[in-house]
């Protein structure tokens, strides 16, 4: 049975908008994985981070690959599209973010999931809401979480 698992996609670099639709289509090409769900795109404030608004969005994968080789697929994605890591929260081209994989909890050195941050942040928060409203992470509900940082700078592209 494939597993459930939601992808932060974001960018502040280049052609953003762009970078992240063509990531999109590089991810349903991918064998094992299929991108069930898209939510809309949003510019957001750079949160611990500089440079431009990022474009930021969330997608719902299924797919049989463990973890470590979904997290690979994404890396693989990144490095396509130029991504550097020159320092921590460094603008980027593309970012690519495993955030939830079914219901497991991992912490290896390479990997965290769920994502240590999601639900501090207003741009995946919201589009997590758009495309899966009933989740709730061990947190609290996105709903309950997304009051929480209602201050973070989020505008829906039309
Ligand atoms: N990603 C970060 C740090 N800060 N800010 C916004 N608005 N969007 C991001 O995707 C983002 C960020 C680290 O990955
Ligand atoms: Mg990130
Ligand atoms: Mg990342």
């Amino acid at each position: 049975m494939p597993i459930r698992t939601y992808i932060g996609l974001g960018a502040n670099l280049g052609d953003p908008r762009g970078t992240i639709q063509t990531a999109l289509r590089e991810l349903a090409a991918t064998p094992d994985l299929t991108v069930e769900k898209v939510a809309p795109l949003y510019a957001s404030a750079p949160i611990d981070s500089s440079g431009p608004n990022y474009i930021n969005t969330v997608a719902s994968l299924d797919t049989s690959l463990g973890p470590q080789e979904l997290l690979a697929v994404l890396q693989k994605i990144e490095l396509l599209h130029g991504r550097e890591r020159p320092y921590r929260n460094a603008p980027r081209t593309l970012d690519l973010d495993l955030l939830l994989y079914g219901d497991i909890k991992l912490d290896s050195p390479t990997l965290i999931i769920p994502h240590p941050r999601m639900h501090q942040r207003a741009f995946v928060l919201k589009p997590l809401h758009d495309i899966a409203g009933d989740l709730q992470l061990a947190q609290g509900s996105i709903q309950t979480l997304l009051t929480q940082c209602k201050d973070q700078g989020l505008w829906p592209l039309s």
